[in-house]
């Protein structure tokens, strides 16, 4: 599939996505939002994919959140739209049935930190900053900031972060548990490649239900979670995967995972 803004490789069963627009700090506009849409459908679609890694181009920034030049110009109709539209295409990276690690390479704010909040994994460098700035645009969050800053790091931080507008360090997104992991900057895409290798040599049916029963389980009442948990678990002990892990365990060898 062709793009324009965004980059796509392969590397084995990982998958790297780039955006790229470095000049104005990887912006999300209309275009990139829609490159990033239809390249999620791709990996999700893509059985070979077992792990993504999200990133930025540049030394500088993740993404510097949407294109504020589209936001200037947005009336109330449009705007609406456009938040409901960028909540979509998050939601597809949130549930894309495989984990996306976001390797936050500098600037993760407004847009750029909302969906950095919407990959399953958060590896930062240790020269990211984060932040949800929009109050000093004299706007809020439209990309589901106010919703996962709150779930991720409790609902008095989210308040804090997103009424000061204030920019945080990557070891502060660490202590209140915004980011997973903090590493050197030059080791960044090394560190998230050998994450994602691990990640894609694990059951991918397990880690599909896993990233479900989280993200959908807590969105439900606790005993109504704890029934789809359940169902789950008993979907995923019909797998040639659960098979292959139990008996390498108990044969003592590494497991082979085939996804089925
Ligand atoms: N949009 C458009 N252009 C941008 C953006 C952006 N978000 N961020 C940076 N740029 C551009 C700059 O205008 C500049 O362009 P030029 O070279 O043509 O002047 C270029 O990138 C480099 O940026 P700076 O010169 O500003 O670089 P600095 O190192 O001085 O500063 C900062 C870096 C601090 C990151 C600074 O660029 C900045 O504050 N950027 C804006 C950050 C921001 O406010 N982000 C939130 C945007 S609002 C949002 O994301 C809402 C999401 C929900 C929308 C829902 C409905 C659509």
């Amino acid at each position: 599939m062709a793009f324009e803004n965004v980059l796509l490789e392969r590397d084995g069963a990982v998958a790297i996505l780039t955006v790229n627009r470095p000049k104005v700090l990887n912006a999300l506009n209309a275009p990139t939002l829609d490159e990033l849409r239809r390249a999620a459908l791709e990996l999700r679609h893509d059985d070979g994919v077992r792990a993504v890694i999200l990133t930025g181009a540049g030394e500088k920034s993740f993404i510097a959140g949407a294109d504020i030049n589209e936001l200037a110009v947005q009336t109330p109709t449009t705007g609406r739209e456009h938040a409901l539209h960028g909540q979509h295409v998050f939601d597809l990276f949130e549930n894309l049935g495989k984990p996306v690690i976001a390797a936050i390479n500098g600037y993760a704010l407004g847009g750029g930190c909302e969906l950095a909040m919407a990959c399953t994994l958060r590896m930062a460098a240790d020269t990211a900053r984060l932040g949800q700035p929009e109050i000093n645009l004299g706007i809020i969050p439209g990309y589901a900031g106010t919703q996962r800053l709150a779930r991720l790091v409790g609902k008095g931080k989210a308040m804090e972060l997103i009424l000061t507008g204030v920019q945080i360090e990557a070891a502060e997104a660490l202590r209140i548990g915004l980011v997973n992991r903090v590493v050197p900057a030059a080791s960044l895409m090394a560190e998230a490649r050998k994450l994602a290798a691990t990640l894609a040599a694990n059951a991918p049916v397990a880690m599909r239900y896993i990233i479900s029963a989280i993200n959908k389980g807590l969105e439900m009442p606790f005993a109504e979670a704890c029934i789809f948990e359940a169902t789950l678990f008993g979907l995923v002990a019909s797998t040639d995967d659960m098979r292959e892990g139990t008996r390498a365990f108990l044969e003592k060898r590494k497991a082979d995972f085939k996804g089925r």
